[in-house]
């Protein structure tokens, strides 16, 4: 039996937590020979301390044999203890009337505070990833915040843009989702993000040419990429929550056990590829392999992708301003 791997996942009591943990406990994220232990952090409020003890109450009703230990704190250090991976799922949700700005320095507190924690306890190959809105920026915020760590350590959820992207290209052109390779999603996580399918591919033939509409592409595709958030809450009243706990899954599933040459999208710290000034958190294509992900470089940039790109970065820049003063 391998040893247990440690997943510290905070916002453990919400609705994606309830997407995930059980998931995560099956060894859907893992493999199914990977045993886990659950370290979950909920803030230090009875009613979120009592939803957290419910959760665990349920996973332990699963009787999972891969759930090697529980943990349930309110102090992200015990939380972040050893963690091989962390899932920085909870945040500050934007309430009524409140400004974006505030939204951002709610949240740069909660990111900083996890991001020091993580420097002093977490394992040294800990793989981050930030669900938390603003993602980009949050993962950027704990980036900053933990010195000692390697930057590239740190990533921010796009897989759900991607995986919704895949969904409506797979309809508008009567392939399967699973043929479809070589797609991206460029950017932050909000609707300036740019998907791009320029270079995808099914069966080895372009899905460009296949579809051939570049009025669907900028008037129906991206809109609806970029809203399909802002749908679900229309549809449902309440925020994606399983699909983005699936998105969670497929993001530390490929970066852990490889994509085999597969490109993927990743919320990463950039290295200046495509213009994208260094450590902003920013979509990249990317393949992985040994735990470790690599860029796709030297794509073509063509100008109404640039414009996307550029209109993504700007929106990037300008949360990173806001935070700037926070990071010393
Ligand atoms: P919920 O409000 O259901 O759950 C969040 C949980 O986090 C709550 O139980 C709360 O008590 C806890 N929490 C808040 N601050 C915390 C802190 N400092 N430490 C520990 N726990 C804390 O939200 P849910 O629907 O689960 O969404 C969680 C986050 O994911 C939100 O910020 C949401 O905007 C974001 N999303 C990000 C997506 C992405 O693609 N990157 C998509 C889905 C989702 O909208």
């Amino acid at each position: 039996m391998k040893q247990p791997v440690r997943v510290a996942v905070t916002g453990a009591a919400g609705q994606i937590g309830y997407a995930l943990l059980f998931r995560i406990a099956s060894g859907e994220m893992l493999g199914k020979d990977q045993p886990v232990i659950l370290q979950l952090l909920e803030l230090p409020i009875e009613k979120a301390q009592a939803a957290l003890k419910g959760v665990i109450m349920e996973l332990e009703d699963c009787a999972f044999p891969l759930l090697a230990g529980t943990v349930a704190t309110d102090d992200p250090e015990v939380a972040f203890k050893d963690a091989d991976i962390a899932l920085l799922v909870g945040a500050m949700p934007r309430g009524p009337g409140m400004e974006r700005k505030d939204l951002l320095l709610k949240n740069a507190e909660i990111f900083t505070v996890q991001g020091k924690a993580l420097n002093k306890v977490a394992s040294r190959d800990v793989k981050v990833l930030v669900v938390g809105n603003p993602a980009n920026t949050n993962a950027y915020i704990a980036m900053k915040s933990a010195p000692d760590l390697d930057p590239k350590n740190f990533t921010a959820m796009l897989r759900l843009d991607h995986n919704r992207a895949l969904s409506q290209l797979s309809t508008k052109a009567g392939v399967a989702v699973g043929e479809i390779e070589k797609f991206v999603v460029w950017g932050n996580h909000s609707p300036t993000m740019y998907p791009d399918y320029r270079f995808a591919t099914v069966g080895g033939a372009s899905l460009k040419d296949k579809i051939n509409d570049a009025d669907w592409n900028a008037n129906d595709f991206i809109p609806k990429v970029g809203k399909r958030g802002a749908a679900i809450i229309e549809a449902r009243g309440l925020s994606s929550a399983a699909s983005a706990a699936n998105a969670a899954i497929d993001h530390i599933h490929d970066w852990v056990l490889g994509t085999n040459g597969k490109w993927t999208t990743m919320g990463i710290p950039s290295d200046g590829s495509y213009g994208i000034p260094e450590g902003v958190i920013f979509g990249f294509p990317v393949t992985t392999e040994n735990g470790k992900y690599t860029i796709i470089k030297d794509l073509p940039i063509d100008e109404f992708s640039q414009k996307a790109i550029d209109k993504t970065l700007a929106e990037l820049e300008e949360e990173r301003g806001g935070v700037a003063h926070l990071l010393g």
